[in-house]
């Protein structure tokens, strides 16, 4: 029973039961249609609380309906019914009211919600925009700017922020239902507020809309649904209820077919598979309870800020008294730099750092749970730390290595107890970058395995599983990306038109800009190091540029120059020169026909990676793209974007 009626006196308690996130399916839309009818019908019921069973009240509308028509009752007429209910009705919310269930809630008279409660309406980040009146009644609620803010970011609020905003009527400290019966009651002693469509709003002139469209089209990047929400908000403002409502329902239906909005829906649900792979559901990880963190340079101690987040006590180490400070101070800096952006208060800055025992002694590692190693990136120093950890840790504790090239084979060698080593590759800065790259090596048991997947889900990361080859998938795929970008300038295609179209497909930065923010010299580095090693590495461009000590914005140029202090690339004369040998002028390109392009060289080199075993699904490798090295959300991938689909 999807949805059921219980009454309490002269309140109806009407419950949704919907497992797992009361997602609005016709059944529901179905059980509450006829809820209504029901309780109207009833002389005895005077109010209705609409409240859910499980972790959340309504999440939205189901998004596993959107690929099919839509069946009736349709949820704007739905939430038309409620709000037209003869009984008013009280929404109590706890977990998340989001899309349709914030429409839902905005159907009836009063909102209340538990603290920790989130409400939103994220529906651009599915690439469409609310189709059950949320544009439109959103605004009559909390006033235009807001709602615009609200809307076009997709971001939720939370209750006390809803609350201060005029969303919800109140916030219910202790147990949600009975609170929310309390409130029923004591509202009905109250005049009755308008239903959200009768109240008016204050239209904002033209000079405000001119200037939204700026901003939402700049943090959009492409991206079609946030500007498409900003228009359905001013038809909202400008014209009758029901015409903004046709408005807005031609707009959702519009972009529910659109190649964005699938893009966004396979992006949805292979982030939402990725932390739970099919083939562990039955192992158990290893519970981690302490963990450390050798090494405290700017991966280690991002690393040990993503575990700090996560609560977990680490104990970092370094080599010597010195290291220990700097790591401490790379730490400091990383958690007084939250407490500047607003993201974290001076006291849980404080309680963060005061979490991490630092210190060069690696006995003190003989009880921990999980141990990951992010010293210089050099196979000597490596080894010689996993030479200590296997002499000190427990035999079941995880050692786990973070390495962008290394092969994990051959830093497990010798290490005792094998099954418990891993490889796990964190992206710069480790508490920030959403991807984590796990890598098991042969010997690696399932339990290491699915201790991966769980510390990715303990840091809320979307954890990628990787099999061994140069760069694992991401760097791997990047590196075909580079040399592609490059044959393209050999082509005599200019450095900035290529960047430029990357950025003009949804790229926040082209490949060169991105090398010189970067550094050149890391991968320059490491091609010399193959050619040292005997192997056939062909001259690149970007060898030239750093040979000529050009590596990048720290050096004050790289594939472009850069005024002393600034950021913005300039094109340079002197790269011109440097390169002018290596360029065959060959036919122009349209940017378009350069971004796909280069666009399609990533699928191929993902396409590679899938046929070696090195990656586990093309959804995988979109991820990767997406949440390590900046692909457009919306576009879904390299694999998606160019039709190749698990
Ligand atoms: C909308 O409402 C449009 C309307 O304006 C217009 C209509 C006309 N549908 O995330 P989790 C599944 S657009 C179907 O791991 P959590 C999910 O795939 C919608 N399924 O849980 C997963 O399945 P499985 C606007 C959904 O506790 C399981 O539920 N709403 C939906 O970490 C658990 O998910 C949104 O965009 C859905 N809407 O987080 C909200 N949502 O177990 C999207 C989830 O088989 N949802 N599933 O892998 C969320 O943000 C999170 O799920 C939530 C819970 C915060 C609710």
């Amino acid at each position: 029973m999807t949805v059921t009626i219980d009454r309490q006196g002269e309140i109806a308690v009407v419950t949704v039961d919907n497992p797992p996130v009361n997602a609005l399916g016709q059944a529901l839309r179905q059980g509450l249609w006829d809820a209504v009818g029901t309780l109207d019908a009833d002389p005895e019921i005077r109010a209705v609380v609409l409240v859910c069973a499980g972790r959340t009240f309504i999440a939205g509308a189901d998004v596993t309906e959107f690929g099919k028509p839509p069946v009736p009752p349709h949820l704007p007429d739905l939430v038309a019914r409620i709000e037209a209910a003869a009984k008013p009705w009280v929404a109590a919310i706890h977990g998340s009211a989001l899309g349709g269930g914030l429409e839902v809630a905005l159907g009836c008279r009063w909102r209340v919600a538990v603290p920790d409660a989130s409400l939103g309406l994220p529906e651009v980040t599915l690439g469409i925009v609310p189709g059950a009146g949320g544009t439109v009644r959103t605004p009559r609620v909390i006033g235009v700017e807001a709602a615009v803010d609200m809307v076009t970011s997709g971001r939720p609020m939370r209750a006390a922020q809803a609350a201060k905003a005029g969303l919800i009527d109140a916030v219910i400290p202790g147990d949600l239902l009975p609170g929310a019966v309390a409130f029923a009651r004591q509202a009905l002693a109250l005049p009755m507020p308008k239903a959200a469509s009768a109240r008016s709003l204050a239209a904002p002139d033209a000079a405000f809309w001119a200037e939204k469209e700026k901003s939402v089209a700049k943090a959009a990047k492409g991206a079609a649904a946030p500007l498409r929400a900003l228009a359905c908000l001013r038809k909202a403002a400008e014209a009758p209820f029901d015409e903004a409502m046709a408005f807005e329902r031609e707009t959702f239906l519009n972009l529910r077919g659109s190649d964005q909005a699938a893009a966004l829906r396979h992006v949805f649900f292979a982030e939402r598979a990725a932390p739970r792979p099919a083939a562990l559901r039955d192992v158990e990880p290893l519970a981690l309870r302490r963990a450390a963190v050798i090494g405290g340079g700017t991966m280690g101690a991002g690393i040990v800020a993503a575990l700090r987040d996560a609560s977990l006590p680490v104990i970092l180490i370094e080599r010597d008294d010195n290291a220990v400070a700097q790591g401490i101070a790379n730490l400091r800096g990383i958690f007084d730099g939250a407490v500047k952006r607003g993201k974290l208060t001076p006291a849980q800055a404080a309680d963060r750092l005061a979490g991490v025992a630092a210190t060069t002694d690696y006995a003190v590692l003989a009880d921990v749970d999980l141990v990951i190693e992010a010293v210089f990136e050099e196979i000597g120093v490596k080894r010689a730390v996993f030479d200590q950890l296997g002499r000190v840790c427990r035999p079941d504790a995880v050692l786990a290595t973070n390495t962008s090239y290394l092969d994990p084979r051959t830093i497990a060698e010798g290490v005792p107890h094998p099954e418990r080593f891993i490889g796990l590759h964190f992206f710069s800065p480790a508490n920030v970058m959403k991807l984590l790259e796990i890598v098991p090596a042969p010997q690696t048991s399932e339990r290491t395995l699915a201790t991966g997947f769980a510390l990715a889900r303990l840091l809320k990361k979307i954890p990628v599983r990787s099999g061994i080859c140069e760069g694992f998938i991401g760097n791997r795929i990047l590196k075909r990306y580079r040399a592609a970008a490059e044959a393209l300038v050999r082509r005599g295609i200019p450095i900035a038109e290529v960047d430029a179209a990357m950025r003009g497909h949804g790229f926040a930065m082209g490949p060169f800009e991105a090398q010189d923010l970067g550094g050149l010299d890391i991968a320059f580095l490491q091609r010399e190091g193959a050619r040292a090693a005997g192997q056939d590495v062909p001259e690149t461009l970007g060898d030239i540029l750093v040979r000529a000590g050009r590596k990048g914005q720290k050096t004050g140029g790289g594939w472009y120059d850069y005024a002393p202090g600034e950021r913005r690339p300039l094109p340079s004369a002197i790269v011109t020169e440097l390169l002018a040998g290596a360029i065959t002028p060959g036919a122009a390109m349209e940017r378009e026909a350069v971004a796909q392009h280069l666009v399609a060289e990533m699928a191929a080199e993902g396409q590679a990676i899938l046929d070696e075993g090195i990656a586990q699904s093309p959804a995988d490798i979109d991820l990767v793209k997406i949440h390590g090295y900046g692909f457009p959300r919306w576009r879904g991938g390299p694999m998606f974007a160019t039709g190749i689909r698990s």
